[in-house]
């Protein structure tokens, strides 16, 4: 006002809704071939093939690693159509999803 008074001015937040996340973990076994899980983390997770020989050798090294992180649909897709391909050449390789 005109008698110098500071005016505080509080504002109601309300929380942001975010959509819950899932990390895609790959696990290791002592079968499936690290040119076939390079070549898996290149095309459905697009890596560079730097990138996806470095998660890899994580993945073989450490026994898991999470090679993305997505919304639970996408998660669900991805973890599919690894374990597709994996049938398909009949390796072992394993993947799942957790929640963030
Ligand atoms: N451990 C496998 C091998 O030595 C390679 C591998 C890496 C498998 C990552 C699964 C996941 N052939």
């Amino acid at each position: 006002g005109s008698d110098d008074q500071v005016e505080l001015v509080v504002k109601p937040r309300t929380r942001t809704q975010r959509p819950p996340m899932y990390k895609v973990l790959m696990l290791n076994d002592d079968f499936t071939p690290m040119e076939f899980v390079v070549h898996v983390l290149e095309r459905l997770f697009s890596m560079t093939h730097a990138q996806a020989i470095e998660i890899m050798l994580t993945v073989h090294r450490k026994g898991v690693a999470v090679v993305g992180v997505f919304s639970h649909e996408v998660a669900e897709t991805k973890v599919a159509q690894v374990m597709e391909l994996a049938r398909r050449q009949q390796h072992p390789l394993q993947c799942t999803m957790e929640k963030e």
